[in-house]
């Protein structure tokens, strides 16, 4: 019901639409058109409500609700149940908890801010209020969990393609990384639950840096981290890019659910890769491995060509590029 009263008050831009006409249409009683109001109103949205007039809309702010982003969905399930916070510990935890009380395939928590964002291996994910897509996606994809790595393949490419519909070109460091200017601006945190030879269900977590200013960075990562609107120069619509990453996500996935391949994902991986061609060392298994990458196997993973001339193809790691931030 509040999604169809902010439809009425959107639809009327900007003019007062009286109570009795919103209880007509909706058939609801103007106690609660009041109570949802209130709820509009905690969530950001101005509405002025003046006596014999009724209420008005007068800014839209900019969340990541499902009522926001909704018109801008193509997508059959991804994204189609947002659970909304303003602040939370950690969207991966509380996704977790909620896929292995059955929570459905699609699923996406979503937070304004977290207060213990998780990186790999027990690290921690700056997740500041309002400036990023903090956000994470339950699946339950009915594939061998030996492949459930290509997910996050599946992922960086669905997230790459929709930073370059928004005109900012961006690079996939391999696995889960998308840099630009050879600086982070977004983590992708895959956490599986399942048996030897079944997936219970995966959880993809999302973390993108938007619209920080470079103030906004914490000093330890300022030489590792940056934004959307550091690169580009402009503001972000936070909205679209988490649109464009349910729907480009959902047409990759489907490749990999109805056809057992990848490809199209790797083909996006392989053209914004930030490590194909460069001199890289990758720590696998508490191994170093040093070496070229040459190239992406049609299953993610990445293969590297040591001095001997000699390909070792991993499938997970830390890769660090020569060059680049201390390497
Ligand atoms: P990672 O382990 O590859 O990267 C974590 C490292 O990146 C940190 O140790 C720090 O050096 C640096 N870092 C921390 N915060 C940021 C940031 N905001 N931008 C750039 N660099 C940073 C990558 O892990 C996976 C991150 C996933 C985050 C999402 S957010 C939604 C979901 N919920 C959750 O708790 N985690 C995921």
């Amino acid at each position: 019901m509040k999604g169809k009263i902010l439809e009425l008050l959107k639809k009327n831009k900007g003019d007062f639409v009286s109570g009795q006409k919103i209880s007509e249409e909706l058939n609801v009683s103007r106690t609660a058109i009041w109570k949802y109001m209130n709820q509009l109103k905690d969530e950001g949205y101005e509405i002025e409500s003046v006596s014999r007039k009724g209420y008005r809309l007068i800014l839209t702010p900019d969340v990541l609700t499902y009522d926001e982003i909704k018109d801008l969905l193509k997508t059959k399930r991804i994204g189609r149940d947002i659970l909304y916070f303003n602040s939370i510990d950690s969207t991966n935890s509380k996704a977790k908890q909620l896929a292995s009380d059955g929570k459905g395939e699609g699923t996406v928590i979503i937070s304004e801010e977290q207060t213990k964002g998780r990186g790999r291996l027990g690290r921690n994910w700056v997740s500041p209020k309002g400036k990023g897509v903090w956000m994470s996606i339950i699946i339950r994809p009915d594939i061998q969990p030996i492949d459930a790595s290509k997910i996050t393949q599946v992922t960086a490419a669905a997230v790459s393609k929709s930073i370059l519909e928004l005109g900012i070109k961006n690079y996939i460091k391999w696995p889960n990384d998308i840099i630009i200017n050879n600086k982070k601006v977004c983590g992708i945190l895959t956490e599986m639950s399942g048996e030897l030879n079944k997936i219970n269900y995966i959880v993809i977590g999302i973390g993108i840096n938007v619209n920080l200013d470079e103030n906004e960075i914490p000093n330890d990562i300022k030489d590792i981290a940056t934004s959307l609107k550091i690169e580009s120069g402009k503001k972000v619509s936070r909205k679209q890019l988490v649109a464009n990453i349910f729907n480009n996500f959902e047409e990759l996935y489907e490749e990999l659910l109805n056809k057992n391949e990848i490809t199209h994902s790797i083909e996006i991986c392989k053209e914004n890769s930030a490590v194909l061609g460069k001199e890289i060392r990758v720590i696998f298994r508490n191994k170093e491995i040093r070496g070229k990458a040459v190239d992406l196997t049609d299953e993610g993973e990445l293969l590297i060509e040591n001095q001997e001339g000699k390909i070792q193809k991993i499938i997970s790691g830390e890769v660090s590029i020569r060059g680049v931030n201390g390497y």
